[in-house]
């Protein structure tokens, strides 16, 4: 893929970057997206619909049993090479944030990963807007747990009050856990370069992310498969798969 010489001029001197990834940047790994259809024993089932505390509190042995799932098929994935090029931005430019509203982990796995074996390693914040899969807490007392007795019967129980566990991810109809959403809000204001990769931008308060940045005068790029309601407002709308186009984009630029 070309890019525009003055794109990657802009990208080259440019100071401050944020990134908001949605399930697209995770497609390429062989995680379904919110959008696809569920296989299986979840096709009969809209994800917004399990996602939620109505729905755990109707039947929570149906909604753990859909997250114990999910979090199967996390385990089971590695990042893909859009992830990678994102860990390689965050080493090449002076200031950049990950904003993800994926529960996966993925980011913080490519993190976690150079930070073992790179002598040059630059850290970089990753705000968890959505929570993450792999993090189990009490629903009544909010305790963090790391082990569960895995019952087939029940939803397992904190050990600490006996309230059910729940996966430490937010819910449809729940608040975002305050500091990531500042500290997201923050980046986009702030940005030269807001980065929108992989998401439909359906879902709100992230999906405001790269409006907020548009607004305060930063270069909006959107790579996705389809275009979506911030796609007018980009500066440049690439189409097709993150992991494709990440990775030459951060060639082209920073090669
Ligand atoms: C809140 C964790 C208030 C759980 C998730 C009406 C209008 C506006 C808003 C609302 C409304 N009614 C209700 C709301 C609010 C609601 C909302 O936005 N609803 C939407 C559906 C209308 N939001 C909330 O409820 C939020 N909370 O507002 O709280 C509040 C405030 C104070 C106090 C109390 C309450 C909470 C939202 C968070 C929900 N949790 N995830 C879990 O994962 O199980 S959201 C979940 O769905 C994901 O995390 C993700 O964010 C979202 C799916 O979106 P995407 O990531 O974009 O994925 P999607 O599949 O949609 O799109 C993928 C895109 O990638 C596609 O465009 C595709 O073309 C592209 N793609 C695919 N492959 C690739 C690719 N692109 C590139 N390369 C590829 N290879
Ligand atoms: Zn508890």
């Amino acid at each position: 893929m070309d890019f525009a010489p003055e794109l990657v001029q802009y990208l080259r001197k440019a100071d401050r970057f944020a990134a908001l990834t949605g399930a697209g940047a995770s497609q390429e790994s062989g995680l379904r997206t919110f959008r696809d259809a569920q296989s299986g024993l979840w096709a009969q089932y809209k994800p917004t619909e399990l996602a939620s505390p109505e729905a755990f509190a109707r039947d929570p042995k149906l909604v753990w049993d859909w997250y114990a799932w999910r979090r199967e098929a996390v385990k089971s994935v590695r990042p893909n090479a859009g992830h990678y090029a994102l860990h390689e931005l965050a080493q090449r430019v002076p200031h950049f944030t990950v904003i993800t509203q994926n529960v996966d982990g993925l980011h913080e796995f490519v993190k976690q990963e150079s930070l073992k074996v790179s002598e040059t390693f630059r850290d970089y914040p990753i705000l968890e807007l959505h929570g993450n899969i792999q993090r189990v807490r009490c629903s009544e007392c909010g305790a963090f747990t790391e082990e569960w007795g895995d019952d087939s019967e029940f939803v397992p129980r904190c050990g600490g009050c006996g309230g059910l566990l729940r996966p430490d991810v937010v819910w449809f109809g729940e608040a975002l856990p305050r500091s990531a959403l500042e500290a997201a809000v923050e980046s986009a204001r702030r940005c030269d370069v807001f980065l929108s990769i992989g998401t439909s931008g359906l879902v709100q308060p992230a999906a405001s992310l790269g409006f907020a940045a548009h607004n305060r005068g930063a270069l909006v790029i959107e790579i996705n498969l389809e275009p979506t309601p911030l796609t007018p407002k980009a500066d440049y709308f690439f189409q097709g798969r993150s992991g494709e186009i990440l990775p030459e984009l951060v060639q082209a630029v920073w090669g």
